[in-house]
């Protein structure tokens, strides 16, 4: 098997590169930026996802595509002309150049805040109604769409992963629901990866915190099984800070509290 990484120089490109090395036939590693040398196994490709050309090029002979490339938000929203160059434009570059590339799959790094304006008593899964709380949730909720239509119009099975909080450990109240841990991370993505043939579907990165928001109940048939919970981390919470009254309401937290100008109770 023949996977190529985008964004393979970011904080979850790097673990999914020493988590995943080793298991493919290449593993050819994307970036803007620079990377370690290419270990056995492996090839590095320098492009910015912007270059449909060079996305083509990077597609070529490749199998899969794990697509992490793109802008977050931390500790603010980046500007409306980045998100979309780099999660829209780029995006669509990705899917694009793997299709003319004739790729079988690829996996999407989506986010947990396409769902982000629901309330915490709701608990959401694959079919839950799109609330972006930000226009990075936008851009992810655009790639998602993307991956529907890649899958329907072209037969490429598509696995769109919306990913909570990619962490060592849990940092805040909130990751006490939406934490991932490192290992987890590893298994879904390598899941998705190698399962049998699948037409689409739509999985959250989480382990197996006692809170969660979130279902992949439908997902079951993955095997996707997380080995790390957030309350084993339980003697560190209390010192962690308290989240602001508008931030506890929402499944995404402070991206919720980003520019807020609404009205939370009017947020069903
Ligand atoms: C995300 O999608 C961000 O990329 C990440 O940095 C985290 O903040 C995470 O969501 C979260 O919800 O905690």
């Amino acid at each position: 098997m023949r996977v190529l990484m985008t964004g393979a120089a970011g904080e979850i490109g790097q673990v999914l590169r020493r988590g995943l090395a080793g298991r493919y036939d290449l593993f050819r590693l994307a970036d803007i930026a620079d990377q370690a040398p290419a270990g056995k196994g492996e090839e590095c490709v320098k492009f910015d996802v912007g270059d449909l050309d060079a996305a083509a090029a990077a597609c070529q002979s490749m199998d899969c595509v794990v697509h992490l490339a793109g802008i977050p938000v931390e500790p603010q929203e980046n500007a409306w002309p980045q998100i979309h160059s780099t999660n829209i434009v780029g995006t669509y570059n990705v899917f694009e150049a793997a299709r003319r590339a004739g790729v079988r799959r690829i996996v999407f790094a989506s986010s947990n805040h396409v769902v982000g304006f629901h309330r915490r008593e709701t608990v959401a899964d694959a079919d839950t109604t799109m609330r972006p709380d930000t226009f990075y949730g936008v851009s992810k909720v655009f790639g998602e769409a993307l991956g529907r239509l890649y899958a329907d119009k072209h037969g490429i099975s598509v696995a769109c992963l919306r990913i909570g909080s990619f962490r060592e450990r849990p940092e805040d109240q909130r990751q006490f629901a939406t934490w991932i841990s490192h290992r987890d991370t590893v298994q879904l993505f390598q899941r998705c990866i190698e399962a049998p043939q699948f037409h689409f579907l739509v999985g959250y990165g989480v382990s197996d915190n006692a809170e969660k928001f979130w279902s992949n109940q439908e997902l079951e048939w993955l095997g996707y099984r997380p080995e790390d919970k957030a309350q084993d981390h339980a003697s560190e919470r209390a010192a962690m800070p308290e989240e602001d009254a508008l931030s506890r309401q929402f499944h995404g937290g402070s991206f919720c509290t980003m520019n807020f100008s609404g009205n939370p109770d009017q947020i069903d």
